[in-house]
């Protein structure tokens, strides 16, 4: 739907307008008394959050590629139907194919508290069929208040039972990587990268980065704290639905590989992300669903 028609149904004066934003993506402006947000409707992509009174909660890379196909880098990219390379299939979209797809506008509204929300639909279809043969609809119900609450709803639809895995890839900004830690991950074990082979667990409460970190935290359903020292500023990263937490910050060596990314860009961001995954994927039968929510914001 173009932008002309998606104002002429959903959009609400005073919170929510659609306009055409990066690559020629429609994305929803949204702006009310406790905060603005972006969202882009490839990918159900939020670009942005900001809550009254404060700084830009997300990172987004100023090389970010806006192009079909291809991920936006930065902001919450959604990892689903599955979450890092796909199990069998190497050539398969890295992250699912949810973040590289148009979403529909299913609903526009205001909350009582004054806050926004916007849900988003996507469903299988006959592209989607040929990369996963699993019959599926999926919903992202997004709140933008005073924190940002997003919700991703899946259900299997078709006639067998699926596995799948699923992230809300958060990026954050933060004034600079050695200036934060991430409490709430002390005590818990973790693996280190896409592979299962290693546990180690993690010793101090308030975890410091200093080099290259993918942390894929296994029963972990707690809040994090994103204590930023230089912006005097705590972030605080709930969840509900998600067994596992994953920390990703690619340090000097592999931003250079990353063509999206400024070599510098791993000091301004840390990804911390509510997923899904390994033991903890979610097995669906026929009619079944599972939903995972991020609720982030700042802290005081
Ligand atoms: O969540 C961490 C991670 O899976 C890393 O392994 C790293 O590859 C990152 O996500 C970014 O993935 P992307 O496909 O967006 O380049």
């Amino acid at each position: 739907m173009n932008v002309k028609r998606l104002n002429q149904e959903f959009s609400i004066k005073g919170h929510v307008e659609f306009q055409s934003g990066l690559g020629g993506f429609a994305v929803a402006k949204i702006h009310n008394k406790l905060g603005s947000a972006v969202i882009s409707m490839y990918g159900a992509h939020v670009q942005s959050f900001i809550p009254a009174s404060q700084k830009e909660l997300l990172w987004m890379s100023p090389d970010s590629v806006f192009e079909k196909g291809k991920p936006i880098r930065g902001g919450i990219p959604v990892c689903f139907p599955w979450f890092g390379p796909h199990a069998a299939d190497s050539s398969k979209p890295l992250h699912g194919f949810a973040r590289i797809n148009d979403w529909k506008v299913h609903k526009t509204d205001v909350l009582a508290d004054g806050s926004t929300l916007l849900i988003l639909t996507f469903e299988s279809n006959r592209h989607t069929l040929q990369i996963w043969p699993n019959k599926f609809e999926a919903q992202i119900n997004l709140i933008v208040g005073k924190t940002l609450e997003l919700t991703l709803t899946y259900k299997n639809t078709g006639t067998e039972a699926f596995v799948c895995s699923d992230a809300l890839h958060s990026y954050f900004n933060i004034s600079d990587i050695t200036k934060i830690g991430i409490v709430g991950l002390g005590g818990h074990y973790y693996y280190w990268g896409p592979g299962k082979d290693a546990d180690n667990r993690q010793v101090e409460e308030r975890l410091v980065i200093s080099q290259e970190e993918n942390r894929r935290y296994i029963n972990h359903s707690g809040d994090c704290l994103l204590t930023d020292d230089g912006w005097k500023r705590n972030i605080r990263v709930a969840k509900h639905g998600s067994r596992v937490t994953v920390v990703w910050n690619p340090w000097i060596e592999a931003s250079k590989t990353m063509a999206d990314l400024p070599d510098n860009g791993y000091q301004t961001f840390v990804c911390i992300e509510a997923a899904n995954t390994y033991d903890d994927s979610i097995m669906l039968h026929p009619g079944e669903g599972h939903s995972i929510t991020a609720i982030i914001g700042v802290e005081g």
